[in-house]
C-alpha cells in the first residue's frame, strides 16, 4: 500500500508549491527541491507545479507549458520520488479553485492588502488596473494548503506570511463551521535558504532580476557555469572567509557548502593564504558536478515525456482522491446541498 494512501498510519505531511514561471535556478534547487527531497524520508509529500499561481503575472502561453513540464522534471531528477510522494500539476485538480471559492468568503480585504507580496508586486500601480487574481494569490496558496490537510509548509522566508494567514482562514473556518482543516506549521529552513544574486550579494538570486550573469541556471552548461563564476562580483580584500563585511564570499561560501556538504570553517581553512581565483575556480567544479547528474536526467526525461505525463496523471488521481474528501466536508459544513 502506498504510504500515502488515506488508511495508513499517517507520517506529518507536507505541502509544497512552485510556479511554473520561469528560468530554473540553484536558488531554486538550494532553497526549495533539495529539501523536498531530503523530507520524504521523514514525511508524506505532496508537491505541485502551481500554475494557477503563475497565471497571476502574464505569461506566454508556450513557455507556460514547457515551464511547467520543465519544473516536474527538475523534481523528478533531483530525487522528488513519485512512488513515495504526490506529483501534480496545480490546475489539474479543480478543487484548488473550488475551496479557494469558500475561503474567499472568510477571508478579508485588509489582510489581503497587508500581504507584503501584494504590496511589493503592486507598489506604484493604480487599482484600476491590479488583477484580482494577484490580490486573491494567498487565498489560493491557502487552498491548496489545506487541501492536503498539510500539517507543514516547507517555503522561504518570503513566504511565511502567506502560511500565517492559510493558519487564520484554516482556524476562523474551524470556529466559525466546525473543524474541517488542519492548521499549518510553516518550516523556513536556514543556511542555502537564501542564495544571493551573483552580481550583488544584497539581492536574491532570481529569474526575474535583471541579467543571466546573476543566477545559475539548473540547465546551465559546464563552460556557463565555470565563466559566471568567474565573474561573480567578490569583496575587498583576498582572503577566502565569510562574514558580514564579506557578503559575497560569504554567498559563495554559501553556495559551496550547500553542494558539497563541507562545514563552511573547514572549506575557510581549506583556502587559506590561497587567493579568490582558487576558491572560484573550484567552487565552478562543485556547482559543475552537482548539477551534472540533474541535467543528465533532465535530458533523459526530455527524450521520453511519456514518464513525465504518467506521473502526473497519478499525480494527479492520489491529489484529487485526497481533495475531494476534504472539499466533501468542507461542504457538508458550511451547508451546502450534496450534488445527488
Ligand atoms: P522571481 O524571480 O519571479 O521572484 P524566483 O526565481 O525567486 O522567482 P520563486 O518562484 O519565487 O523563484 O520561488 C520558487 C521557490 O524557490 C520558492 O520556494 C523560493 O523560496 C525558492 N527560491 C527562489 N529563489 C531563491 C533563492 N535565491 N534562494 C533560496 N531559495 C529561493
Ligand atoms: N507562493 C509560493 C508558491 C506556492 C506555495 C503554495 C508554496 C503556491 N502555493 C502552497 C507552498 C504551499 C511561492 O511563490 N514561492
Amino acid at each position: 500500500m502506498s504510504p500515502l494512501d488515506e488508511t495508513s498510519a499517517r507520517r506529518p505531511r507536507v505541502f509544497s508549491g512552485i510556479q511554473p514561471s520561469g528560468t530554473l535556478h540553484l536558488g531554486n534547487y538550494l532553497g526549495a527541491v533539495k529539501n523536498w527531497v531530503a523530507m520524504q524520508e521523514t514525511h508524506e509529500c505532496v508537491y505541485c507545479a502551481v500554475d494557477l499561481h503563475a497565471i497571476t503575472v502574464r505569461q506566454v502561453r508556450a513557455e507556460l507549458r514547457r515551464n511547467t513540464i520543465d519544473l516536474v522534471n527538475l523534481f523528478l531528477a533531483s530525487g522528488v520520488d513519485p512512488e513515495r510522494s504526490i506529483v501534480f500539476v496545480q490546475s489539474h485538480v479543480p478543487a484548488h479553485s473550488e475551496l479557494m471559492w469558500i475561503l474567499n468568503t472568510i477571508t478579508y480585504m485588509g489582510e489581503l492588502r497587508r500581504m507584503t507580496q501584494f504590496k511589493d508586486k503592486t507598489a506604484g500601480a493604480e487599482g484600476e488596473s491590479i488583477a484580482v487574481g494577484l490580490f486573491d494569490y494567498p487565498v489560493l496558496m491557502a487552498a491548496d494548503i489545506l487541501l492536503y490537510r498539510a500539517d507543514a509548509v516547507p517555503v522561504g522566508e518570503d513566504q511565511k506570511q502567506h502560511v500565517e494567514l492559510t493558519r487564520d482562514l484554516a482556524e476562523r473556518f474551524n470556529n466559525a463551521f466546525g473543524k474541517a482543516f488542519v492548521v499549518p506549521e510553516p518550516i523556513i529552513k536556514e543556511g542555502g535558504a537564501r542564495v544571493m544574486s551573483l552580481d550583488d550579494p544584497a539581492k536574491k538570486m532570481s529569474k526575474s532580476a535583471g541579467s543571466e550573469s546573476s543566477y545559475i541556471a539548473v540547465m546551465d552548461a559546464p563552460d556557463v557555469v565555470r565563466r559566471k563564476i568567474r565573474r561573480a562580483v567578490t569583496d575587498s580584500g583576498s582572503e577566502v572567509r565569510g562574514g558580514p563585511d564579506k557578503p559575497s564570499l560569504t554567498n559563495l561560501l554559501d553556495i559551496y557548502a550547500a553542494l558539497s556538504g563541507d562545514a563552511i570553517a573547514d572549506i575557510e581553512a581549506r583556502y587559506s593564504g590561497k587567493g579568490y581565483a582558487d576558491f572560484k575556480s573550484d567552487l565552478a567544479e562543485v556547482i559543475v558536478d552537482a548539477l551534472a547528474p540533474i541535467q543528465a536526467r533532465i535530458r533523459e526525461l526530455e527524450a521520453d515525456k511519456s514518464y513525465t505525463l504518467g506521473v502526473l496523471k497519478t499525480g494527479a488521481e492520489r491529489a484529487e482522491a485526497i481533495a475531494q474528501r476534504t472539499l466533501a466536508k468542507v461542504r457538508e459544513r458550511v451547508g451546502l446541498v450534496p450534488r445527488p
